[in-house]
């Protein structure tokens, strides 16, 4: 079966030949795939797309089996952004193709920003974290058991229906769901946070820096898939190893945006943090629930470990999530 990652697909060619016209096959794949445009929109759009055009290409990864659950040290942190982040936010942002959108007073981009504010202590008890999203299989444990509703997309649809790739097109009741069935609760706003900034308050899970080529991004543009990173559309949940946190929490920035416990909960303006207690904070009030990281569909800016979206919607094809638990508490495996 091929595999629906254009960085993935293998060669025709190259499977029917022998090993050393094979390798031949793919080397001068590879050396014209170097030069050649890439179109980063075919494989998400049905067009055909030309393979050996992602980073990593021909590298062989040995990996052993890593555990569901990551421990998270607790401990008091910074969350949210200040004047200065906010600044460095509307810095990458203004180097997307639409940048010009993306003015720190008003606009779209200004009001996704401004929700980040103010920074402000906060303390989170241990926990646990689950190292990646929760894929297409695990979720299907669940709907199999009776315990979770089906995914909203089209069973057979290679963008979403993919075994390894984050399961999308949940609602956040289903996340839950999941989560109570298997173990665990949804992780809170500032759980999440903790996890992606660690206690330096770093701007990605991976550092400060932004690479596009350790989390699956998109674009502020008319396209807003990019398959710069190896991926147009969704990912697998153990992809970009080199994106993890210290404590080896994949994808949080990136690949699918992830649900959260908190609901939206506002200050006075109708935007920013309303004024919560500092300790295991939580937003119990509002009409929707928050979404954290961004996913494929997003550009730099919007891969901060601080941006958090409003969760306007009730499913979406760029929204999953991932469970986590409390030390001491155990539920099925
Ligand atoms: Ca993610």
């Amino acid at each position: 079966m091929s595999r629906r990652s254009p960085s993935r697909a293998p060669s025709g060619a190259a499977a029917a030949a022998p090993l050393g016209l094979a390798l031949g096959v793919a080397l001068a794949a590879r050396g014209a795939s170097a030069g050649a445009p890439m179109r980063p929109d075919a494989w998400w759009t049905g067009l055909d797309v030309q393979p050996g055009a992602a980073a990593g290409r021909g590298v062989v990864a040995l990996r052993a089996p890593s555990a569901r659950w990551v421990r998270i040290p607790g401990g008091s942190f910074l969350m949210g952004s200040s004047a200065t982040d906010m600044i460095r936010a509307v810095t990458l942002c203004r180097r997307e193709m639409y940048g010009a959108l993306c003015r720190g007073d008003v606009g779209m981009p200004g009001i996704r920003f401004r929700a980040e504010l103010p920074a402000h202590q906060a303390f989170v008890s241990p926990f646990e974290l689950e190292r990646t999203e929760v894929s297409v299989e695990a979720y299907g444990r669940c709907v199999a058991a009776g315990a979770c509703a089906e995914p909203a997309f089209v069973r057979g649809d290679a963008r979403f229906d993919q075994p390894d790739f984050p399961v999308t097109e949940v609602r956040w009741d289903d996340a839950a769901a999941y989560c109570a069935w298997s173990g665990g609760r949804l992780p809170t706003e500032a759980e999440w946070e903790l996890a992606a900034r660690g206690p330096s308050g770093r701007d990605f899970p991976w550092g400060n820096v932004y690479n596009g080529h350790v989390t699956n991004h998109g674009a502020l543009a008319s396209d807003e898939t990019d398959a710069s990173d190896g991926y147009a559309g969704l990912a697998p949940v153990d992809a970009f190893p080199d994106g993890a946190t210290p404590e080896g929490v994949l994808n949080l920035a990136g690949n699918a945006s992830e649900w959260v416990d908190d609901l939206y909960d506002t200050d006075e303006n109708g935007f920013g943090y309303s004024p919560l207690p500092q300790t295991n904070p939580r937003g119990t009030r509002g009409v929707f629930h928050v979404v954290r990281g961004g996913s494929f569909t997003d550009g730099a800016a919007w891969q901060r470990a601080a941006w958090r979206g409003e969760g306007i919607i009730a499913r979406s094809a760029s929204v999953g999530f991932r469970c986590a638990r409390t030390p001491g508490e155990r539920g099925q495996p």
